[in-house]
């Protein structure tokens, strides 16, 4: 053959293998529907509770509350959205009926809603005013429309099935877009139903006929998602906890039909026949309604993001409420944290390491640029890394000309063609050796993995196992910032000092003795012996990178409760009660008649003058908190002396530490009497006792 014959032939197949048709992956499974797909990529939005049980401190309405209560002096829809926006949420998911029945629109089906309240003469709506803010601030609206409703005199009969769904047309009709509607799961019991005042229940599987119901809502709004809990399938899923995670194993997959039991909702079903992602839901309070108590416990930076590690970054969305308040505004602390959370994410996620990387991959589709190793980290999300159809395995190597430090690792599957990815690992060379940095399971639409900085010029992504052959969308590498909080500081009973930072990777210093701490101080490795004297614990965080350094946070703390004897009880558990974590609490039993002791040997005689009560930190525990105690010191155990009695005042809305001081005394036994809680009969609880020595 000529020398020119021979080109051409080759040229030709060249020509050919670049233009054949490599055939593209089928779908896989089950499949996310367009508005699915849609919702998934909005990632993060609001949740807001306000109704008129923000004016009673409840939890929920009884639908007994009286229309008068609802009159703000300072609702303001674009102040919340102003939030949200800043926030970076992409949209609003508002309580326009919450259980107790009251509408926050002039609903034409009731007299129980904002048209018969004092606020702006009945002429208000705030769903209205919600969804015109949403708009102004490029948000999307969806609507909480509680399908118990302990108002209504119908509830439980089928009329009120009508009623319910004259109120959805209503939603659905008169507002604009709704990107999101939802129904929740707590469903029938005790209400006011029209002043019949009794129990009702209903089987939340059959009485709203939710087929009919989402036929409704697809009808009226066809790019809207429905979230359900108890009923039929709907769109989406909930994960089971409220605490602000799912499963680190999440399949965006349910059974279409069956009970789904809690492990179901918080890791999905890998080979189930219906697409349902899962949508964490969480509080930036301990509560959903606003309640004073809780002005200081908003969640930090650090707790913030650890929910968008473990929702966002584990194939969820983030659905994050605020309360509004009584004056109708969103709280300035949450407003703080929610923007803080939103720049700490900016700077996380500025730049894409993995941009700039040489990449290759063990294995491409037909060795087809369409699928090459590229598309998974070029910009567009659409593209993708394919291999061949017969391969569950496969690797993807970046490769960097200098060293470059990183801490996260972001993967995306093209969920449109199904969920695939069972097992995964990440890889990097550290001074010439391969290292395993972390090993997960699921990717789904997103998974975000974090673990300590390491400098590399390697990464190695493998693909372990896959329900069938593998695709990846998109691949990132970052270099996050420490998170600079300053440490919790906590003292054991044995008198340990304990040290929690707000990210794993900084460095904490202290001292013990009032002084500065910092980088010529103590370095904190593990609890800290500290003796059983009086205490003064200073601590900081630094960037063992760059040298910024948190606030210092301090605590003082008196004699150590090392060999206190809790004598009133032999329940082991009562120990929570000096183990110096305020997170831990102990109730005495249920059923005791008031008063109700708590009696301690403090092992030696101390001259005290004074004692401390720190109640149970739980919410839902606010019914046991003391409101009236008296206190009494004793040398023998024999004969009793009362220092002090009286009322913690405001101690449900202020549920913090309680010092009462009194003459000094010789001490070896204390009693914390409780006359009185919170509510009647209630068992008292604590999280802390303690006393102050002279
Ligand atoms: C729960 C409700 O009972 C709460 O009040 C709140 O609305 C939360 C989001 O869902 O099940």
């Amino acid at each position: 053959m000529k020398k020119s014959a021979l080109f051409t032939l080759v040229l030709s197949l060249l020509v050919l293998l670049a233009f054949s048709q490599v055939t593209p992956p089928q779908p896989y499974g089950p499949l996310p529907s367009a508005n699915q797909l849609r919702w998934q990529k909005m990632e993060y939005y609001a949740f807001i509770h306000y109704s008129v049980n923000t004016y009673t401190d409840m939890a929920w309405g009884f639908g007994n509350e009286p229309l008068a209560l609802f009159n703000p002096e300072k609702l303001d829809c674009r102040q919340w959205a102003r939030i949200c926006k800043q926030a970076g949420m992409k949209g609003i998911i508002f309580t326009a009926k919450h259980h107790s029945g009251f509408c926050m629109w002039p609903s034409k089906y009731t007299e129980y809603s904002v048209k018969n309240a004092p606020w702006k003469n009945g002429k208000g709506d705030v769903v209205r005013e919600l969804a015109d803010a949403c708009k102004e601030y490029g948000l999307k609206f969806g609507v909480y429309l509680s399908p118990w409703d302990r108002n209504h005199p119908d509830y439980g009969k089928p009329e009120y099935i009508t009623y319910f769904r004259n109120q959805l047309t209503e939603l659905l009709t008169n507002y604009g877009d709704i990107f999101e509607v939802w129904f929740d799961g707590a469903n029938g019991g005790s209400g006011y139903y029209g002043g019949a005042n009794e129990t009702r229940k209903i089987d939340a599987k059959t009485y709203y006929d939710w087929p009919e119901t989402y036929k409704l809502v697809r009808k009226l709004q066809p790019n809207i998602v429905i979230w359900n809990d108890g009923g039929d399938r709907a769109d989406l899923r909930w994960v089971g906890t409220e605490a602000g995670y799912v499963g680190e194993t999440n399949w965006s997959l349910l059974n279409a039909t069956g009970d789904v039991p809690e492990d179901m909702l918080r890791h999905g079903v890998e080979n189930g026949n219906a697409w349902v992602p899962g949508e964490v839901n969480t509080s930036i309070r301990p509560e959903w309604f606003y309640h004073e108590r809780e002005n200081r416990k908003v969640k930090t930076l650090p707790q913030l993001m650890d929910t968008y590690y473990q929702s966002i970054g584990r194939n969820g969305t983030l659905l994050l409420n605020f309360p509004v308040m009584p004056n109708g505004l969103i709280h300035p602390q949450d407003e703080k944290v929610a923007i803080e959370f939103a720049n700490a994410l900016k700077a996380a996620f500025a730049k894409n390491l993995a941009a700039g990387a040489k990449v290759s991959a063990s294995q491409v589709r037909g060795n087809s640029q369409t699928y090459g190793a590229a598309k998974a980290i070029d910009a567009d999300k659409d593209s993708y890394w394919a291999v061949n159809d017969t391969s569950r395995k496969a690797s993807l190597t970046l490769q960097y000309a200098k060293p470059i430090s990183f801490n996260r690792f972001l993967v995306q599957e093209p969920i449109k063609l199904g969920q695939r990815v069972k097992a995964f690992s990440v890889e990097a060379l550290v001074k010439g050796q391969w290292q395993e940095i972390a090993r997960a399971t699921t990717i789904g639409y997103k998974r975000i993995l974090r673990f300590p900085t390491l400098e590399t010029t390697r990464i190695r992504f493998n693909i372990l196992d896959a329900k069938s052959t593998p695709l990846i969308s998109n691949l990132e590498i970052y270099n996050a910032p420490i998170i600079l909080a300053p440490p919790v500081i906590m003292r054991d009973q044995a008198g340990n000092v304990h040290l929690q930072s707000g990210d794993a990777e900084s460095v904490l210093y202290y001292t013990l003795d009032g002084t500065m701490p910092g980088p010529n101080t103590a370095s904190f490795t593990g609890p800290v012996k500290s003796g059983e004297g009086k205490l003064e614990v200073k601590a900081i965080a630094y960037n063992p990178f760059t040298k910024q350094k948190s606030v210092i946070s301090e605590e003082k703390f008196d004699v150590a409760r090392k060999s206190w004897k809790i004598l009133s009880t032999g329940k082991e558990g009562a120990y929570q009660v000096l183990d110096g974590n305020p997170h831990t609490s102990w109730h005495q039993d249920k059923g005791l008649k008031m008063p109700v002791d708590l009696t301690i040997d403090l092992g030696t005689q101390h001259m005290v003058r004074g004692f401390k009560y720190l109640p149970d930190q739980n919410w839902w525990a606010d019914a046991g908190i003391i409101t009236h105690y008296q206190f009494e010191v004793s040398i023998d155990n024999k004969t009793w002396q009362l220092k002090s009695e009286g009322e913690f005042a405001n101690i449900k809305n202020s549920p913090f530490w309680q010092d009462k001081l009194f003459e000094p005394s010789q001490a070896r036994y204390i009693r914390l009497r409780a006359l009185k809680t919170v509510q009647e009969g209630a068992a008292p609880g604590y999280a802390e006792i303690d006393i102050i020595t002279q």
